[in-house]
């Protein structure tokens, strides 16, 4: 056998060499994450058709990837988490045996990648010296990737070395196999600390550090060892002043992580700055003072396309002309990417490489996502790397509701705040297949990404107090809410910011807000609108709380609580009655 690269740790060789005797490659080559490596894989994929190159006077080192029509999102009806006991998975958790998941799988596995190159990609989630981070290695037969990990993670000989040190790493094996549909499986054993992956090259489902472990491995592992695994953004909001606090936001798949992550302040708010730590996933841990802090496991972005622009999010849009690599975007005649949102340009092949007028939908696909390092992005923080993070002021989750829903809102202590964080919901996106639109129970946005039982994980939640009298101030936002005639009521992006404020000045006790049965809300006077085109009447549209309509919400998410049986924590039980209790005697935005 063809081999390049090796390592001093028995367990992985062990590993290594049967894998590959299941899957019986032509070359087996380990990564050393180098620049020159990047490159050789690049011209390989243009040789082989996996890349083209866009405009490289416009959009230097820029590639596009066309994916198989029939692999372009998350599959969540194929991922399982294969725990000893069910209900260990829980109901939030398609299940399988762990024996069975196996034979399924060896099956799938055998003789895979015949007549191709395994890759051994070690990696490191979080940065190198981090005591928080966790290791992993992903063997792959796919060039894209190992191009994307070395986008997305800190990979290569660094990361070996501390695995080599360590001995503790995530197996994860993945093949593309032959990209058929009824051959498609993502499989979790989070007992075993492995991944195995099959019959997909899209992000989510073979990028085996992000969703994968980083979430589903990770979550299960922190609860065991007293930290969260988050599907959180991180972000650092500097005052005029030089004040930065940091904040950690949970919202579902393509609800605008990314673009808050990236803000660029609006023009009213001169000043201010923002530093962006994560767009997607955060690892929360309490340090020796009961301070909860934050890093990003991840070291790039693997974004939705559609929508950015130099004014729903300049940072990301200047980002991604350089280094990038795009999947499923449309191209214009002279060779730029293109998509749907996109204010230069006019596309001309659709993201099949139809010619557009035969192409029937949009030209780019909904899910076209760019992959970048970090480091593009200008407001990229240098604490990104810090081993010790960054500490949280505030956690806050949100969703896409056009109704119900109010701009903003805080939790009244931790114990409320988890159930808030229990009670998301939203409306669906393309980042999974699926309808679009439908409005889904989405606790904590984890919906498809927490690799145990949502009731456990919630007790997981509840005993942060316990050791911690510091925790952050908990808040839920909706950018999205919309009047009857569809119109948003909040004009959303760099605005949001106003909010964030607000947010900011009641963790530091400096701001007022309204109390009422779902939480503290902001009065008019307590948000900064100067500037803004928003009536009176939309704004108290954002910030009344519906009695009738949260009534029967509180119901739903008490069945739906409910539907996790047993293991459900009393005490999260006993904030919803209270708060359905409060509604019983409210009258709205000013009740307690
Ligand atoms: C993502 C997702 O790609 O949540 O981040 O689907
Ligand atoms: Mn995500």
């Amino acid at each position: 056998m063809d081999t390049v690269g090796t390592t001093s740790l028995s367990e992985l060789r062990d590993w290594v060499d049967n894998i590959s005797q299941i899957t019986d490659p032509d070359k087996i080559y380990w990564c050393n994450g180098s620049e020159d490596e990047y490159a050789e894989l690049i011209r390989q994929m243009l040789a082989d058709g996996t890349l083209s190159e866009l405009n490289q006077e416009t959009y230097p080192n820029c590639y596009l990837h066309r994916s198989d029509p029939s692999d372009v999102a998350r599959v969540e009806h194929l991922t399982f988490v294969c725990t000893t006991v069910q209900d260990d998975a829980g109901p939030n958790n398609n299940w399988m045996a762990p024996d069975e998941a196996h034979s399924k799988m060896d099956a799938l596995f055998e003789g895979c990648m015949r007549g191709r190159t395994m890759y051994v990609i070690p990696y490191c989630m979080g940065p190198i010296e981090s005591p928080y981070a966790r290791l992993g290695v992903e063997i792959t037969d796919s060039l894209y990737v190992v191009a994307n990990m070395k986008l997305m993670t800190r990979m290569g000989d660094a990361a070996l070395r501390r695995i080599e040190t360590e001995g503790r790493f995530v197996k994860g094996l993945h093949s593309t196999g032959e990209l058929d549909p009824e051959r498609r499986f993502i499989m979790h054993f989070p007992e075993e600390l492995s991944i195995q992956s099959y019959g997909s090259g899209y992000g989510g489902n073979a990028l085996l550090g992000k969703k994968c472990h980083a979430l589903r491995i990770a979550s299960h592992q922190a609860r065991d060892e007293g930290w969260l695994a988050e599907h959180m953004l991180i972000v650092g909001i500097e005052s005029p002043e030089g004040e930065t606090h940091y904040i950690a936001c949970a919202f579902p798949s393509a609800c605008g992580k990314t673009n808050l992550a990236m803000l660029v302040p609006p023009d009213s708010m001169p000043g201010w700055k923002i530093w962006t730590l994560g767009d997607d996933i955060a690892w929360l841990h309490l340090d020796s003072e009961g301070q909860l802090r934050a890093i990003n496991p991840e070291s790039g972005y693997f974004g939705v396309v559609p929508g950015t622009n130099e004014n729903t999010n300049k940072n990301a849009y200047d980002m991604v002309t350089h280094d990038a690599i795009f999947t499923n975007v449309a191209t214009t005649d002279d060779n730029e990417p293109w998509w749907e949102g996109k204010t230069s340009g006019t596309p001309a092949l659709d993201w099949q490489g139809r010619p557009v007028e035969a192409a029937n939908g949009k030209a780019a696909h909904p899910n076209s996502r760019f992959t970048v390092a970090a480091t593009n992005n200008p407001s990229y923080s240098p604490l990104t790397e810090h081993p010790e993070g960054v500490p949280i002021s505030a956690i806050v989750f949100g969703g896409r509701r056009k109704e119900l829903a109010p701009l903003v809102y805080q939790a009244k202590s931790w114990a409320h705040g988890v159930l808030v964080g229990a009670g998301v919901a939203s409306e669906t996106t393309a980042a999974s297949v699926g309808d679009v639109g439908v409005v889904r129970r989405d606790p904590m946005a984890m919906k498809p990404f927490c690799g145990y039982n949502f009731a456990d994980y919630w007790s997981h939640w509840l005993s942060f107090p316990e050791r911690s009298e510091a925790l952050p101030d908990i808040f839920h936002v909706n950018w999205f809410r919309q009047d009857a005639e569809g119109r948003f009521l909040w004009p959303g992006f760099g605005e949001n910011l106003r909010v964030l404020k607000w947010i900011i000045d009641r963790c530091e006790r400096r701001a007022d807000g309204s109390e009422t049965a779902i939480g503290f809300l902001p009065m008019a006077e307590d948000i900064d609108l100067s500037g803004l085109d928003i009536s009176q009447a939309d704004f108290d549209a954002l910030t009344t709380v519906d009695v009738d309509a949260w009534t029967n919400e509180m119901s739903a998410i008490g069945e739906y609580i409910d539907s996790y049986g047993d293991r459900v924590p009393p005490a999260l039980k006993r904030e919803l009655s209270t708060v359905l209790a409060s509604l019983s005697t409210s009258n709205g935005k000013n009740a307690a």
